[in-house]
């Protein structure tokens, strides 16, 4: 039998060769590949088809020039990105991320975690990503219309309801989806809704759409939980993040009622040892688009600290990052474990770091890996879309419904997955090869793809 663990490495090494300046992608590509050795073992026929060397390479990457102008009537010019990176089981479908980190390292990591996420919900959809390094904060309303609409000029050639579906992901919320939309239905002269998902619910969005990340993670949580026979209930919960993703998932954590004690930005953390004020946070993040400093000087048993990484610094029983990638490195993780974590559960996109995850499965903490906890928001984006194609729309309730249902059954594919390659608890590798598994046999059918 051929040595599949030298296959995963040649891979590998090929992907560092052709792009040697793209960690980010570096570091997901050896996330899933290293776990997913044993069906590779088992089934050498992925190998005989080079599907890996196939994965890691996109199946179209777009680049285009994003021309605008400020409210100063001077002209700014942007990045813009999609990467379609693979459709065997349905249009490519993923966010798309303004932040001014955005390059094409970071967006080929999220595509090819997207890929494997979007393959676990179960529903037909295939993975992409894009974005540009053009920064929200501080800009007017105006200002970022003039965006979406000189961004969705060049790329709406690329998308459709049964091509490409991008949705949002930091810095892309209601108001840019809105924007994008607009300016996509005035080109093509069409009322293609499901062309983007999480619109606005006047114009074909789907409840829950808002909520899902943030509870589907808690839903997530409570499977991985119950096969403890535990639940959240009264435990201390750190969240990082105080965007869509940690504002939902401190919602449904405490209507578990979990005790959330922290949320944080790119500027630092609050730490509110009476647990977290949802309704002031949602003003300040929400409403007046502000820094969280301000929840400590509105609510006076509140701490703020300068610097996000301290929130991992706090006692918890339950951590769950929801702000962005790397944002817990091998030191945070030493000290989540030191002050007797328990749980660990990915909101956000890899958030953990390889050492970090290592840590946690070393020190047998419970690790829910982002590709499984966060797949609530993309799969209720595929619920948006059904409802657009029905013309129809469902209630809060039953998209809820369908939401957690959906997290119980990622969990229990990974789960069995997991129990299925002989290491029960690892809930990576689990929900790799479950994601892995039903792509590549989608690519081995559609023939040389
Ligand atoms: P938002 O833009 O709504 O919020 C992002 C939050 O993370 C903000 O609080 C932001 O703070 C903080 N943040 C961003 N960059 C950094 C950084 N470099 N260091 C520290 N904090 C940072 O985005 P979302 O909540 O939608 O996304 C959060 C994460 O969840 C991302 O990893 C995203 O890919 C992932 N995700 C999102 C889904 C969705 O449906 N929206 C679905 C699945 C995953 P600041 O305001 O200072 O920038
Ligand atoms: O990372 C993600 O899964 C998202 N940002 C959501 C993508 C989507 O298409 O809803």
């Amino acid at each position: 039998m051929a040595d599949m663990k030298k296959y995963v490495e040649d891979v590998l090494e090929l992907v560092k060769r052709r792009d040697p300046d793209q960690p980010e992608f570096h570091n997901t590509v050896k996330e899933v590949l290293t776990t997913i050795v044993p069906v590779l073992e088992k089934n050498p026929k992925y190998a005989e088809a080079k599907i890996l060397e196939r994965m890691v390479e996109p199946e179209r990457v777009i680049t285009f020039r994003v021309p605008w102008q400020d409210d100063k009537g001077e002209i700014q010019i942007n990045r813009g990105y999609r990467v379609q990176m693979n459709s065997a089981i349905g249009p490519y479908k993923g966010g798309l991320r303004f932040h001014p980190s955005v390059n094409l390292s970071i967006l080929k990591f999220l595509a090819f975690e997207q890929v494997f996420k979007n393959s676990l919900t179960s529903l037909p959809i295939g993975g992409g990503k894009g974005g540009s390094d053009f920064d929200p904060k501080g800009k007017s309303d105006a200002e970022v219309m003039r965006f979406c609409q000189s961004f969705m000029t060049e790329l709406y050639r690329h998308i459709g309801p049964h091509t490409d579906v991008p949705a949002g992901d930091i810095g892309v919320g209601g108001r840019e989806i809105g924007f994008l939309y607009g300016q996509y239905k005035r080109i093509r002269d069409a009322y293609d809704d499901a062309v983007l998902t999480g619109k606005g619910l006047t114009y074909g969005g789907s409840l829950t759409r808002t909520e899902a990340t943030g509870y589907g993670l808690l839903y997530f949580v409570k499977n991985m939980l119950a096969d403890k026979n535990d639940s959240i209930k009264g435990k201390t919960v750190v969240v990082s993040g105080a965007g869509n993703v940690a504002i939902y998932a401190i919602q449904k954590a405490q209507e578990f009622g979990a005790k959330v004690v922290t949320c944080s930005d790119s500027n630092g953390y609050v730490y509110d040892p009476n647990g977290i004020n949802l309704a002031v946070v949602k003003q300040i993040k929400e409403v007046e688009r502000g820094r969280i400093k301000e929840y400590a000087a509105r609510v006076p048993s509140a701490e703020y600290h300068e610097g996000c990484k301290g929130v991992w610094t706090v006692k918890c029983d339950v951590a769950l990052p929801c702000a962005t990638q790397s944002e817990i490195d091998l030191e945070s993780a030493k000290i989540l474990v030191s002050n007797g974590v328990k749980l660990v559960a990915e909101g956000a996109n890899m958030p953990s770091t390889l050492d970090a995850i290592e840590h946690f499965q070393k020190s047998g903490i419970m690790f829910g890996p982002a590709k499984a906890a966060n797949a609530g928001g993309v799969a209720t984006s595929a619920l948006e879309m059904s409802q657009n194609s029905m013309r129809l729309s469902w209630t809060f309730e039953e998209v809820d419904k369908k939401l957690e249902s959906i997290m119980t059954n990622i969990y229990k594919n990974a789960k069995a997955n997991a129990e299925k390659y002989g290491e029960p608890d690892n809930l990576v590798m689990g929900a790799n090869i479950a994601g892995f598994v039903k792509v590549a046999d989608a690519m081995m059918a559609q023939g040389l793809v």
